[in-house]
């Protein structure tokens, strides 16, 4: 579903709106940065450069987990929860598998039905994949963009599986792990990895027959992340129950939140993660620019199509073809 096109506003028209907290204009400022469109692209630049001095106010949440384990759920139910306290929530996801440009999450926003009425909650649809720039760019200044809307907590649920975790994990302050509580083998199928990554991990579905396996499996979560290093910051996951169906455990949760918060704080780590992040997100958008420049550059675009030809057919090889091109680049440079 592609948004309906509306003349552009001036950069200051954008900026201004989004600091009022004008939803309206919020939303489209978040199409302009998704748009791959050069012209847009420039425009969203310079809207970023006004709304930045006003943003990074906010707690960044990050929500993964296998499919199903219930973060769309969770989320309706903590977001509903955190507005309870008088906070303004905004939900983003991240979607980086072009192929599923918006079936999950426009099925997700009729889930977060609670949460999409509450006045002081905004639900914004991932991005559908562009082909270049990742989504999780897009992302970043989504977040950023909420913040400068004056939104204070920013939760951002992972969709799909893989780089998804790493991008989300790379810009947010928190990231919590929910987790099934399983048949005995609570430590099979999730990846060493994604619980390094966690600040703290939570047992979804705590509720009805469920609860005792829960309780075993929380203690055996607990148990293996002792054998994990410690985290940066000095910081030991924990790991706590929920269910989002029966609102139990949300308070625990937004309780951890809030006490890594003052840990990192007083460590120095929370400023001293988020300017590490802002140094990655440079690379990662100077990345994005030059794969751009170089696959738009006439000296590639001519040859790419031949030599990748050559490659599926066995005749060059790829690390041959991929020198050939980056050849072609750098003597067309010279000139
Ligand atoms: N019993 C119980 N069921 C739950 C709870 N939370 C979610 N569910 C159910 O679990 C299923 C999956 O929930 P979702 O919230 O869609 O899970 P998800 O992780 O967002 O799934 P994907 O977006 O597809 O990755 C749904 O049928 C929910 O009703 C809970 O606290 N208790
Ligand atoms: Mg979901």
């Amino acid at each position: 579903m592609s948004p309906i096109r509306r003349p552009r506003l001036s950069a200051a028209a954008y900026a201004e709106g989004v600091l009022a907290g004008d939803r309206l204009l919020l939303s489209r400022a978040i199409t302009l940065a998704e748009s791959s469109l050069p012209d847009d692209q420039a425009l969203a630049r310079q809207v970023m450069d006004q709304i930045l001095p006003h943003t990074g106010r906010s707690i960044r949440l990050g929500i993964t987990g296998v499919p199903g384990v219930g973060k769309s759920t969770f989320i309706e139910r903590f977001g509903t929860y955190i507005t309870g306290l008088g906070k303004k929530v905004a939900v983003l996801a991240i979607d980086p598998s072009s192929q599923r440009s918006g079936g999950s999450i426009l099925g997700d926003k009729t889930r977060m039905e609670q949460l999409s009425h509450n006045p002081l909650a905004y639900i914004r649809p991932s991005a559908a994949g562009s082909a270049l720039g990742g989504v999780a760019a897009r992302t970043r200044e989504a977040l950023l963009l909420c913040e400068a809307a004056g939104f204070e907590v920013i939760l951002i649920e992972t969709v799909g599986v893989g780089q998804s975790e790493t991008a989300v994990r790379n810009m947010v302050d928190f990231f919590l792990l929910l987790m099934l509580a399983g048949a005995g083998d609570e430590l099979q199928g999730i990846k060493k990895g994604i619980m390094e990554m966690a600040d703290g991990l939570a047992i979804t579905k705590a509720d009805g027959a469920n609860k005792g396996a829960a309780r075993q499996a929380q203690a055996a979560y607990k148990n293996a992340l002792h054998l994990f290093p410690p985290t940066a910051s000095g910081w030991i996951p924990p790991v706590l129950t929920c269910s989002a169906q029966e609102g139990n455990g949300l308070e625990a949760i937004w309780e951890m939140i809030e006490k890594y918060e003052r840990h990192s704080r007083q460590k120095g780590y929370f400023e001293h993660q988020r300017r590490q992040q802002n140094l990655a997100w440079m690379h990662s958008a100077l990345k994005d620019q030059l794969k751009q420049y170089f696959y738009s550059h006439p000296a590639v675009a001519g040859q790419r199509q031949r030599l990748e030809e050559e490659v599926k057919e066995g005749q060059t090889g790829a690390l041959g073809a991929a020198h050939q091109l980056f050849s072609l680049f750098r003597e067309s440079m010279r000139d």
